[in-house]
């Protein structure tokens, strides 16, 4: 068995979130596509590299990413950074021919998108954006019904992410609120992961119809450190400045199916944590899904016997996707933690294979094209294109 060197950039949330997964692949899916070795953690705040290498269990810490994307021995870069920075690092990365794993959004829009695109192509290393909800068994779950035709035709997609992690005014002005640190703000940072499902479920996205609004325009400035997502309060004495992003967004969706949707996020949204949902519409039954109970996918299906017809709840376990990996019985619980593994255990398989991954940098453009023009729509209140682009 292969071991792949892993050098992670970035030991906040999501350095965490992929440091356990690096640990746990290889007890949950066994034999392991690969063992992949915690190499070096790089933070640009080089007492979090040293505190997150010993927490997170890798060998080596590095107070700067540029030190990790040419070192011999280490075969991916792993980036877990502000959105502002995954461009400048994958690039780096792709050109030191190492294979990528880049957080979502790809990047702060659809021009630096491509230019990640075309860098990794050029270099001809394995690539892949993490949208790991899709990796939740229900989601696959719902993908496999739909690809077996069990719910016909799509009519209709809705999803929403609702938080209210920053519903308090409170919560400091962190690089998510900044533009030039986020790209943009519910959209890019929760929205795109709806998108995701829109166009993993459905398919691609024609033309959008958005809304979008920023609710609280100043915050209280966070200089360095991780964002503790609204957690820490800042006091009253901390200077405030602008929010140029937004807080909300709602968008009509038109399919290149023919399918026709919405999407809705916010991070302002009292009593709503992590409710990222969709329903799905088609000619023969509905499909329904809510984060906050994964184990569970909602179905309807047409040919229900009359006297039985309605949604019923199939709870995932070894016999959904990816049960041979995870736990024995159904709903004994999916986590966060999981939807990380499988990501892990897919990304691994592609690099043993010589397969590329799904979902790559290719869709991270999709998706950053498409919140483009979420963007444009709300800005000129109307329908627009999301440019055609070949694979
Ligand atoms: P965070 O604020 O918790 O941590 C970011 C870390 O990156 C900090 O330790 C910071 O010091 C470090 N950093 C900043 N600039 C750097 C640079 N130039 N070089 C090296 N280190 C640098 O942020 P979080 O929540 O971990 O987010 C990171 C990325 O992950 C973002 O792109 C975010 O959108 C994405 N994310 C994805 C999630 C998912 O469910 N897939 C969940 C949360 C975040
Ligand atoms: C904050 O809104 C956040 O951490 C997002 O950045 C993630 O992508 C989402 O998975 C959880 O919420």
């Amino acid at each position: 068995m292969k071991n792949i060197n892993v050098g992670m950039i970035g030991g906040g949330f999501m350095g965490k979130a992929h440091a356990l997964a690096y640990a746990s692949m290889p007890m949950f899916f066994w034999p392991a596509p690969a063992i992949p070795v915690r190499h070096t953690v790089a933070d640009v705040n080089e007492e979090l590299a040293k505190e997150a290498a010993a927490r997170f269990g890798f060998e080596h810490y590095a107070g700067s990413w540029e030190e990790v994307v040419n070192h011999p021995d280490i075969d991916v870069i792993d980036i877990v950074t502000p959105n502002h920075t995954h461009a400048e690092i994958a690039i780096a990365a792709a050109k030191a021919g190492k294979h990528v794993i880049c957080e979502k959004p790809l990047a702060l829009g659809a021009k630096q998108a491509k230019m990640m695109l075309d860098a990794v192509e050029k270099a001809g290393v394995k690539h892949m954006v993490a949208f790991n909800y899709r990796r939740t068994p229900a989601v696959a779950l719902a993908k496999k019904y739909i690809d077996e035709g069990k719910i016909g035709k799509i009519l209709n997609f809705r999803g929403t992410y609702l938080q209210d992690w920053s519903a308090d005014p409170q919560s400091p002005l962190s690089w998510r609120f900044q533009k030039k640190t986020a790209g943009s703000g519910a959209l890019g940072d929760i929205g795109t992961h709806v998108v995701d499902y829109a166009r993993y479920l459905v398919g691609e996205i024609a033309e959008v119809n958005a809304v979008a609004k920023t609710w609280i325009s100043e915050r209280p400035v966070q200089t360095g450190g991780t964002d503790k997502l609204g957690t820490v309060k800042a006091s009253d004495s901390v200077p405030k400045a602008a929010v140029d992003v937004d807080d909300e967004f709602m968008t009509l969706l038109k399919f290149e199916s023919g399918a026709i949707g919405s999407i809705e996020a916010t991070r302002n949204a009292w009593g709503r944590n992590n409710f990222l949902t969709f329903e799905i519409h088609g000619e023969k039954g509905s499909l329904y899904f809510n984060y906050e109970r994964r184990d569970e996918l909602q179905v309807c299906f047409s040919d229900d016997p009359a006297d039985e017809k309605g949604f019923r709840t199939v709870y995932t376990g070894p016999a959904t996707p990816y049960g041979e990996g995870l736990w024995p019985i159904p709903a004994l619980g999916i986590g966060y933690g999981e939807t990380k593994i499988i990501e892990t255990y897919d990304f691994m398989k592609a690099i043993v294979e010589d397969t590329q991954p799904l979902p790559n940098f290719y869709d991270g453009y999709k998706t950053e094209l498409i919140a483009d023009a979420i963007l444009a729509s709300a800005e000129k209140g109307e329908w627009v294109k999301v440019p055609e682009v070949s694979v």
